[in-house]
């Protein structure tokens, strides 16, 4: 049987980091797409003189042309570019939509049938734009965003209570956004729901407020700390566990941007929601039972993603 291959369009820090996490796991062989030249070369260069040391066998090329990627299984999107301090991720949406039509256009021809990552922000625009130029099927198009800001979630909360990282659960629904939405009713410390560790004593409702609000801004503290551009070892890791879970057919249940067609009263949009991921691509959605706080979050949420596809169709009408 041959080796999976596996696309990153865009080979920056989040890309490069994608192939060295790609490579370190086996998933395949490893092609990184840039239309900076050398770059993507120089990395593909460097990744496969390590192999040697850490022992992975793995293919990596770095290219400007989009043939090489061609019958990818999987394509992990973040071409264009990141924030700076001050800036939003909204405002990287002029640039970056039409970063997405030449991408989508790129797999479109080329890899037709891979399963697509994107991780461009603004997250859930962009993984909207990038399936309506592409034409893939919306179950072969999905977002990364849930998967990084749980995991944020979690590691605050593991911090807070001060227990393994393995035994922390957590949801984040909605955009991938200050309006994004930490469900505390469904995370957990090994099945405990936080609420209840909150009654036994273990922290408080300030303290957990406190880092729903900075789960929220996540991204924007690590943005003013690196001073030139954003956080990417938290989003590569989280992207290759979604790509794993396609891979090998996993069926992890995960919070990802997914096209909703009704579920949660929305429809034709990407957001995050828990979904299932396997060979199929989305298999599932879960439709979790959300309280009025948490419903009415989601809601504000959703109606911001709506703003940012408004915004895209006044750039691209065809949209
Ligand atoms: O959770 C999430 N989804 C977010 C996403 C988490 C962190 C960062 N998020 C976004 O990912 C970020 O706001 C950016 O929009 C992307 C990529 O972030 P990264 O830190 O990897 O940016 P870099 O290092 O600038 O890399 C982007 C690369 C760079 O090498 C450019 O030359 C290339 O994209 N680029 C392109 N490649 C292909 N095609 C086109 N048109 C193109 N334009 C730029």
């Amino acid at each position: 049987m041959s080796r999976k291959k596996i696309a990153l369009v865009g080979a920056g820090m989040i890309g490069g980091t994608l192939a060295h996490l790609a490579a370190m796991k086996e998933l395949g062989d490893i092609v990184l797409f840039d239309i900076a030249e050398g770059m993507p070369k120089g990395k593909a260069l460097d990744l496969a003189q390590a192999g040697p040391v850490e022992g992975y066998d793995a293919n990596l090329k770095g290219t400007s042309d989009y043939a090489d990627i061609a019958g990818a299984d999987v394509v992990i999107v973040t071409a264009g570019v990141p924030r700076k301090p001050g800036m939003s991720r909204d405002d990287l949406l002029g640039i970056n939509l039409k970063v997405m039509q030449a991408v989508g256009a790129g797999i479109k021809e080329n890899a037709p049938d891979a399963f697509v990552i994107c991780i461009t922000n603004p997250l859930d625009a962009m993984v909207w734009a990038l399936r309506e130029y592409s034409g893939l099927p919306h179950n072969k198009v999905v977002g990364m965003a849930g998967v990084l800001d749980s995991a944020r979630f979690r590691h605050f909360l593991a911090e807070e209570f001060n227990v393994s990282v393995e035994d922390v659960t957590a949801f984040v629904l909605g955009g991938h956004g200050d309006t994004m939405v930490p469900v505390i009713e469904y995370s957990t410390v090994a099945g405990i729901p936080v609420p209840d560790l909150i009654k036994m004593g273990w922290s408080t409702q300030e303290k957990i407020d406190a880092i729903v609000a900075r789960t929220r801004s996540g991204g924007g503290e690590i943005v003013q700390l690196l001073g030139n551009g954003s956080a990417y070892y938290a989003p590569a890791t989280s992207a290759i566990a979604m790509a794993e879970s396609y891979l090998k057919d996993k069926k992890r249940l995960l919070p990802c941007a997914a096209n909703l067609t009704g579920e949660y009263g929305v429809d034709n949009l990407y957001v995050g929601v828990p979904v299932v991921i396997g060979a199929g691509g989305v298999e599932r959605i879960a439709e979790i039972a959300l309280n009025d706080t948490a419903k009415a979050n989601f809601d504000v949420s959703v109606d911001a993603v709506k703003e940012l596809l408004v915004a895209c169709k006044g750039i691209d009408p065809a949209l």
